[in-house]
């Protein structure tokens, strides 16, 4: 079901603060940024390497305000892992699958998500504590969608 992890989501006070510790740790890059009203965040991701069907990554978000997922997990738990974030094939297709086997899914459908991505969470307390994502990368960044993959065979 999943090719690669896409990303691992960290929550933070302060997204332009913690872009420069990143960077000046692991001497990553900013390769896209967002403000996502939906999801309540303002974010950025942080090229790590190119893998089957799409990039890996660190997403840093900032909440947008206290009262959104975000901004409630910072208030509970601090700064750190928020989420962790799976590549798959055909993110319908995987909730589909999953929806059979006793998950909660909190999107029944794609929404969007960073680099023109569709994705769709998984209730943590039914993934052993981890708030799980769902990532199907656009096309332009590797993504392989069902028809395009019929299209290769
Ligand atoms: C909450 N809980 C978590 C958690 N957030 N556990 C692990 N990891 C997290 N990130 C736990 C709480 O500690 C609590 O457990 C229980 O789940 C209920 O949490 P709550 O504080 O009462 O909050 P709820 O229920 O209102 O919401 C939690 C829930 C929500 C995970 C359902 O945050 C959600 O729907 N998240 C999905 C969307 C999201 O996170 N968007 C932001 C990233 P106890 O034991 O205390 O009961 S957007 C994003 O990442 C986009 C831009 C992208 O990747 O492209």
């Amino acid at each position: 079901m999943f090719m690669r992890i896409d990303h691992v989501g960290i929550a933070c006070h302060d997204l332009e603060e913690k872009i420069a510790l990143f960077e000046r740790i692991f001497e990553l890059k900013v390769v896209a940024r967002e403000v996502n009203t939906e999801q309540g965040v303002k974010e950025a991701m942080l090229h790590i390497a190119d893998g089957e069907g799409g990039g890996s990554y660190i997403q840093l978000l900032e909440p947008l305000g206290p009262d959104t997922p975000v901004g409630k997990f910072l208030a509970k738990r601090g700064e750190g892992v928020h989420h962790v974030a799976f590549g798959v094939p055909d993110v319908v297709q995987a909730l589909e699958k999953i929806d059979d086997r006793g998950v909660r899914l909190l999107d029944k459908q794609p929404r969007h998500g960073s680099l023109g991505s569709s994705i769709a969470f998984l209730h943590p307390k039914d993934v052993g504590g981890m708030l799980t994502e769902l990532v199907q990368a656009a096309e332009r960044h590797g993504g392989v969608t069902p028809n395009a993959r019929n299209a290769d065979t």
